[in-house]
This record gives C-alpha cells, structure tokens and sequence, in this order.
C-alpha cells in the first residue's frame, strides 16, 4: 500500500498578534469557518488554539473552544487536535483544561522546556490594534516556555490514559527525542508515534536541511519503524521545510499558526490556500493526501464518536 501524507492546519495558535494579519481568524465564527474550509481543502487533522473574541488574546477557557469545536465537528469528519502548549500567559494546568474537557481524538504534547523568543517580530511596526500586542511579543524576552518532565507526565496521564487522547510530541530540537525515547523507554507512550519537528522557533533547531536530515536521523534511531513524522518550518520555511518533509517520507503541517504568508510579500487570505499550495508540492511528487480516516488508521485515533463535543 502507497503511503498517503498527512497535512495538518494549524489554524490561529497563540504566537501571531491580531495586527499581523486582517486574515488571523480570532473569533470562534472566524475559526470555525477557517477550520472548515482548511478541511475541506485535504487537511485530514486540524490543531487548535482559541483566543479571547474581542481582543484576540489567547485564551485557555473550555468555553471557548466549544463555541466552535461542535461547529467543525458538525460539518467535517476532520480530526480534531487541541493545543496543550497554549499561550505565553497560561500555566500548564490552563494549558490542559480544553483538551480535559473536550478529550479530542489527539492533543499536542511539547517535548521541553525552552526558550520562544517572539520579540523579533516587535521590529519595523508601530501600528498595533491592541496595546497587550507589544508587551505579550516584549515579555517573550523573559519567558520560559515550561514542559518538565513532571508536566509532560501529567498531560500523558490525564489526557492519554484517562481520555484515550493520542499526540502530537512536539519536537523542537534533538534532545526532545531523547526525552521522547524515555518515556517510550517508560512504556507510558506506546506507537504509533507522532512526531512533529518544528524548526525555526527561536531557542529551538535552525530551519535547514541539515537539521531535519539529523533530527530523522536520529528518530530513526530511537523509533526504528514505531513513529511518522511531520514537520512545521517556522514563518518562511513553513513551504520548503514541508516539502522536503513529504520528499523524505513525512507528512506536513501548514497553518496561520506557523506562517502568515503565502508566498514572500503576500499575506495568506487564509488557512485552505495553504492547505491547497501544500497540496499543489504533494501532487507534483505523485504522493496521495491521507483522508481522516487514513490519518486515524495510520495514528492509531480512538474516532470521532468518543470525543465529547
Ligand atoms: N506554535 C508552534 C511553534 C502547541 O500548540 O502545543 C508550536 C505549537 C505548540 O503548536
Ligand atoms: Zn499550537
């Protein structure tokens, strides 16, 4: 059987202020209509974050994501996967309160504590719509992005074992496979293994070639033939990292969460027209997109019926 590649969207995320794009969907209508259309387009898993509806803030509330987690599942057969690495203002016990909750067919997991320095994008804009804008990107500074081995036990706890949820593991540099081998090691995370590399956060591994031919390397070594990859190049690698990904066997992650554009200079209107440009690379590699339920074969997903939204 021929391999068909997975695109994940990841639609809004907490790292993009509401300035930055007219098209960063923030309410959870824009949400819900942009999550539909990134589906429809072939995105078989879709990776949510909310975000308060009158300041564009991200927000960790449950009730917020309700508002639009039923809306895509009524429309859609997408797998639904909630962010537990939330927002710079949120505490983990915030950050795992949606996915509690909701207990979705998968959850991202973030495999370190690290620095996110979001402060470079404070340069050559004055405009902000929101005043919190500046100060959350300036406060980045100072900030670390908290994921101990103590939480990532908790969220494997109350999310997998008593939810069936199954993972994203965020991967942002070598050593988080490491971290990611020992719980395998644990037996507390069973295959088959996710696994996303991000490339290009700042305090994580540099967005190269060479970098995500040493991070599959190295998976491979610890997962042998247990996990997949995909792979999200940060902001203007999102488009190269992701096709080298699907050439070297993975699959793909696009989204306004990791990149705003759709090309150099031009904003994405929206979420599908990077489902669809993704999908434009796959097909001239001859690689078929997995539909949900691909994805929910190949990730070994509970289905959609055991969700509780
Ligand atoms: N914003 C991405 C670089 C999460 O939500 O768990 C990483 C991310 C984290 O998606
Ligand atoms: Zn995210």
């Amino acid at each position: 059987m021929s391999r068909k590649v997975i695109i994940t969207c990841a639609i809004t995320g907490s790292v993009h202020t509401p300035s930055m794009s007219p098209h960063l969907p923030i309410t959870p209508e824009d949400i819900a209509k942009q999550a539909i259309d990134a589906a429809n387009a072939g995105a078989s898993i879709l990776h949510l974050h909310a975000r308060d509806p009158e300041t564009g803030f991200p927000s960790p509330d449950p009730h917020v994501f309700m508002e639009f987690l039923p809306k895509i599942r009524a429309a859609t057969d997408v797998v639904i996967n909630i962010s537990t690495g939330g927002g710079m203002n949120m505490n983990v016990r915030d950050r795992i309160r949606a996915a509690r909750e909701a207990a979705p067919e998968m959850a991202s997991l973030n495999m370190g504590t690290m620095n996110f320095g979001l402060f470079p994008a404070l340069a050559g804009r004055n405009d902000w719509t929101h005043s919190w804008e500046p100060e959350f990107l300036e406060s980045s500074r100072d900030f670390v992005f908290k994921n101990t081995f103590s939480d990532i036990e908790t969220i494997l706890a109350d999310l997998g074992d008593a939810n069936g949820t199954r993972f994203e593991f965020e991967c942002y540099d070598v050593g988080h496979l490491y971290t990611l081998a020992h719980f395998v090691d644990r037996g507390l995370i069973k295959g088959p293994i996710f696994i996303q590399f991000v490339l290009g956060v700042l305090g994580g591994i540099g967005a190269d070639p060479d970098n995500l031919a040493h991070l599959k390397r190295t998976a491979d070594k610890l997962f042998g033939d247990q996990y997949q990859f995909s792979v999200l190049g940060a902001g203007r690698h999102q488009m190269p990292l992701a096709s080298m990904a699907a050439a070297m066997g993975g699959n793909v992650r696009v989204g306004l969460e990791d990149n705003l554009y759709l090309r150099k200079g031009e904003l994405a209107p929206d979420n599908a027209s990077q489902v669809r440009k993704i999908r434009e690379v796959l097909d001239g590699l001859s690689l078929e997109i997995a539909t949900p339920d691909d994805a929910r074969a190949q990730l070994g997903l509970k289905g959609a019926d055991k969700v509780s939204f």
